[in-house]
């Protein structure tokens, strides 16, 4: 059948001045898509985002489809997923690759019969709606981290969500295509019913496709699944660093003051819900809070966040803990998007943390009042513990300007950390890059959080954090990682972190706080001014420099049975620990053979270590270093 001319087919759906807008992009490969996509889901009309102009607009059109409340402060917006669609879903989540091949831990599908299965679901799907189609920079402007992406979305909830969390890029567009590689992102609501919620959750798909580069949610309105640029994003940004030999991270990125206002910047990898976004916060310069991409520069690694804005969880977040945060997310001079919290019936944005007790008003699951409970009997909770917040980054008073330097900032140190109440000491730094890479990085493990649905609690491996959105095989990540030090003439120091570390009655030792003096410590170390204490599995903090910087940061007492029960090694933990990784990457064929070898190495340090002082060892037995 002959095809199309793509002009004629648009000009059906917007206007001659978006028309004009779109072809000043000169490539002819996104005008057929577009064409193509939008005769195939046959929306009422097509929007362009092309301009920071153009931002109003979407966020009265999710107001005036009622996709997002509008609350007591007008530019504070709620909105609501349905009790089946307010997480991720890992399930119906899949990479697509060529012939469905098999890799452990990944989700994945063949290509073909995925991309047919997703073009079955499209006819017709945007009818009667509005599409909007956004040009964004996953990176700064003008930078060498910077992927283009293209969203084509028919929720302006969505769209409202990227213009805050994506710098636009249309100018950039403009310039370079056809000689830039996008990104392509299609997202399709599906049908919803009265609440707005999604109707055939069962149709629920999100699919990344690696060749194509680009990546299909439908039926779903989550943030996760269906904000392109954000985890579909990254997942095929992991794919690309790996064809080009750089890292693209599930971490934050920050600057911790040292002495004389030096800064010392870290980057660290957790699995959602696990602390990333608070050790950003208490921090003193923030970069980032979820992503970053690392590149080698002259023989130093450099992290750029991809985003410029934040899609943060609420659950918890108070005056006490987190002062920043609570400023801005109360602030009614500041636009935010809230999904998933409490909107009361006078209008008030509610979720745990707040110091009111939740009075009635509209939840994730309908109406809500104090008590109600759900088919099963159990209590629903008035905000959803995986409720988040979107916001500007600038509206943060310690973000770190260079955040939009296309450079980037370098990486002195990067960390890795997950929910882990038995093993783990709060803060161990590895004794070098591969040591790190393999027991810090490529061992983690974490219990897992309302982020997924699904039961939480359960201690699941999370390499580097980022499992959920792992695209290639673990075992290729891992040896990326271990070839890209090869590079760096300065090599950033790895730590482990745990900030879950439970006593025998099950309560968390450390106080929220106790993270800013292990920012402090990585300070010191990676500035050599401070010794360390060689343990079998790395080195820890000496218990004086500790008590210095307790006192002189926390002004509070750091006691000796506390440092004794933290920085404890437990070897039956590390050792059973050792046994479980070991068997996860005997499963996983392209595991570099150093993984083995250091995994070997750190079971006999452990076993010599326990013939010598038993099963739990403090750590005034060890010598420095
Ligand atoms: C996470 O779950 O890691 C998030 C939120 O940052 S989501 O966009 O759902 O991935
Ligand atoms: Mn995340």
């Amino acid at each position: 059948m002959e095809k199309k001319d793509p002009k004629a087919v648009l000009r059906s759906f917007m206007g001659e001045d978006m028309l004009e807008k779109l072809f000043k992009i000169k490539d002819p490969k996104l005008h057929e898509w577009l064409a193509e996509i939008a005769s195939i889901l046959q929306p009422k009309s097509i929007y362009l985002i092309t301009s920071e102009e153009d931002f109003e607009y979407v966020r009265r059109r999710a107001i005036e489809n009622k996709e997002e409340l509008v609350s007591r402060h007008p530019n504070h917006t709620v909105h609501f997923d349905g009790p089946h669609d307010v997480a991720r879903d890992r399930k119906n989540t899949k990479i697509l690759v060529p012939g469905g091949e098999k890799i452990p831990y990944i989700n994945t599908f063949d290509r073909e019969e995925g991309l047919k299965e997703i073009m079955s679901l499209l006819p017709g799907m945007m009818k009667g709606r509005e599409m909007f189609v956004g040009f964004y920079c996953f990176g700064p402007k003008n930078s060498p981290f910077t992927i283009h992406g293209v969203q084509v979305t028919d929720s302006a909830y969505v769209a409202h969500n990227e213009n805050l969390l994506y710098r636009l890029c249309y100018d950039e567009f403009v310039e370079k295509a056809p000689n830039i590689q996008y990104a392509k992102f299609l997202h399709a609501t599906g049908r919803k019913d009265e609440h707005g919620w999604i109707k055939d959750v069962e149709k629920r798909r999100v699919y990344i496709d690696l060749e194509g580069f680009s990546a299909y949610a439908v039926n779903t309105q989550y943030g996760g699944n269906t904000i392109g640029m954000k985890k579909p994003m990254l997942r095929l940004c992991v794919y690309k660093g790996s064809l080009e030999g750089w890292l693209c991270e599930h971490m934050f990125i920050s600057g911790i003051r040292g002495p004389n206002g030096r800064i010392t910047y870290i980057t660290g990898a957790f699995p959602a819900g696990c602390g990333k976004t608070s050790t950003a916060f208490i921090s003193d310069l923030i970069v980032g809070d979820d992503m970053a991409i690392i590149k080698e520069f002259d023989g130093i690694a450099r992290a750029a966040n991809p985003e410029r804005g934040m899609f943060g969880i609420i659950d918890g977040v108070n005056p006490k803990d987190d002062p920043e945060l609570y400023k801005v997310l109360t602030d009614p001079n500041k636009e935010i998007i809230f999904s998933n919290v409490l909107l009361t019936k006078d209008g008030r944005v509610w979720w745990r943390g707040k110091d009111e007790p939740p009075g009635p008003g509209i939840n994730y699951a309908g109406e809500w009042w104090p008590g109600k409970k759900d088919e099963k009997g159990n209590e629903i909770p008035p905000s959803y513990p995986n409720a988040r917040f979107t916001i500007r980054l600038s509206y943060l008073s310690n973000l770190d300007p260079r955040v939009d330097d296309p450079k980037g900032v370098p990486v002195d140190a990067m960390i890795f950390g997950g929910r882990d109440s038995d093993t783990w000491v709060p803060i161990e730094e590895a004794f070098n890059w591969t040591h790190g890479i393999i027991t810090k990085a490529a061992a983690l493990e974490s219990e897992r959080t309302a982020a997924v649905l699904g039961t939480a609690g359960k201690r699941e491996f999370n390499p580097f954090g980022i499992l959920d959105f792992m695209s290639i095989s673990i075992g290729k990540y891992v040896k990326l990682h271990l070839d890209f030090v090869k590079k760096l003439k300065k090599v950033p120091r790895i730590y482990g972190v745990n900030y879950f570390l439970r006593d025998e009655k099950g309560n968390y030792i450390a106080d929220k706080e106790d993270k800013r003096v292990w920012l402090l410590w990585i300070d010191l170390r990676v500035n050599n001014e401070v010794d360390a204490l060689e343990t079998p599995t790395g080195l820890i903090p000496i218990y004086q420099d500790l008590v210095k910087l307790f006192e002189k940061h926390l002004n509070k007492e750091y006691p000796e049975s506390r440092y004794e029960k933290e920085f404890a090694t437990r070897i039956p933990q590390h050792l059973a620990k050792m046994e479980r990784i070991w068997k996860i990457y005997e499963e996983i064929p392209d595991t570099p053979k150093e993984l083995f070898d250091i995994i070997r190495e750190t079971k006999n340090r452990l076993k010599a270590t326990r013939d010598r002082w038993g099963d739990v060892v403090s750590p005034f037995k060890y010598d420095r270093r």
